[in-house]
């Protein structure tokens, strides 16, 4: 297989774009990639300040690297959610996290929020004590680690916080929406969500990216990432959503990415009218500041109570 760029060794074949690559152009091309969803969604600039949710995982590790390539002030947030289950996952993914600086990156800032030593309970834990979710800590969790992102992002001044989800995430999540004609959902999925009531700016630089690519950018460039993905992530629905769409992306190279720019397209010109996302009034939460529209306090602290 070669290069369609060069006629050297191709690494790697990107059916959808009838690209076959080999690494110093994936490499190129990725950047490519990254920056042109960066501009397109005016995302952030040079100047800006961004915090990258880094879990350890392929799809964070190559975001951050990415954008410390293409020269942006990108520092990592990694927060410890104190998940064991056998393998020792949050060890072994901040065990990456320092890797990956100290081979990569060795003058780049990594913030580190352990939340067993900052709350006094792990995540599993906390989640079983509030029998929050059906067996699963992944409410609790999803919920303390949006209040961590947002309040690093906050008191650093960061323009926005960055997360890894690539366009198999969005395209899986996107399916599950119409599939429940869950327009609210709908008409909030979006590549940038602006700030609001001191609720942090999110962009998603990789919704572009499939997910095999960020894979692929990682190995090629030597980035060890942690494999497993987090035990409790086994069986959700998005892996089922991500499963048929990779059946249909076999017989249709492109599928995917049709299905989610596509929707992006269509909901953006206005050609379909999605109920908007409700927008509650929003105060600030009396224990720890925080946009809420609950009581006095928001989730976060009422979990701790
Ligand atoms: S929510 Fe659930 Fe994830 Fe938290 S407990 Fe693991 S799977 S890490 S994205
Ligand atoms: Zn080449
Ligand atoms: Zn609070």
């Amino acid at each position: 297989m070669k290069c369609s760029k060069c006629g050297g060794m191709a690494v790697i074949n990107l059916r959808q774009h009838r690209l076959r690559l080999c690494a110093d152009h994936f490499v190129e091309w990725f950047a490519t990639m990254t920056q042109r969803t960066i501009d397109t969604y005016s995302m952030f600039t040079p100047t800006d300040k961004v915090l990258v949710a880094v879990s350890g995982g392929k799809d964070s590790l190559s975001l951050w690297d990415v954008l410390l390539e293409l020269g942006y002030q990108a520092q990592g947030l990694y927060i410890g959610l104190g998940i064991d289950e056998k393998i020792g996952y949050s060890d072994q993914s901040l065990d990456m996290c320092r890797r990956f600086l100290a081979d990569r990156h060795p003058g780049a800032v990594l913030h580190v929020v352990d939340v067993t030593s900052e709350y006094g309970q792990t995540i599993p834990a906390l989640a079983r004590t509030r029998r929050r979710g059906l067996g699963k800590p992944c409410a609790v969790c999803g919920l303390v680690k949006r209040h961590i992102m947002n309040r690093v992002a906050r008191d650093g001044g960061f323009a926005a916080i960055a997360t890894g989800h690539n366009l198999d995430d969005e395209a899986a999540v996107l399916m599950q929406n119409t599939l429940h004609w869950q327009t609210g959902y709908l008409a909030r999925q979006a590549p940038v969500l602006e700030e609001r009531d001191g609720l942090a700016r999110k962009v998603k630089p990789f919704v572009r990216i499939y997910e095999r690519e960020a894979a692929a950018y990682a190995l090629v460039c030597g980035i060890e990432y942690i494999y497993d993905e987090c035990p409790f992530a086994k069986g959700s629905t998005t892996n089922f959503y991500k499963d048929l769409l990779n059946q249909l992306e076999l017989n249709s190279p492109g599928a995917k990415q049709q299905f989610y720019l596509q929707f992006l397209r269509v909901r953006d010109s206005g050609q379909i009218a999605l109920a908007d996302a409700e927008k509650a009034e929003m105060h600030p939460c009396r224990r720890c500041g925080q946009p809420t529209t609950a009581g006095e306090l928001c989730a976060f602290c009422r979990l701790w109570e």
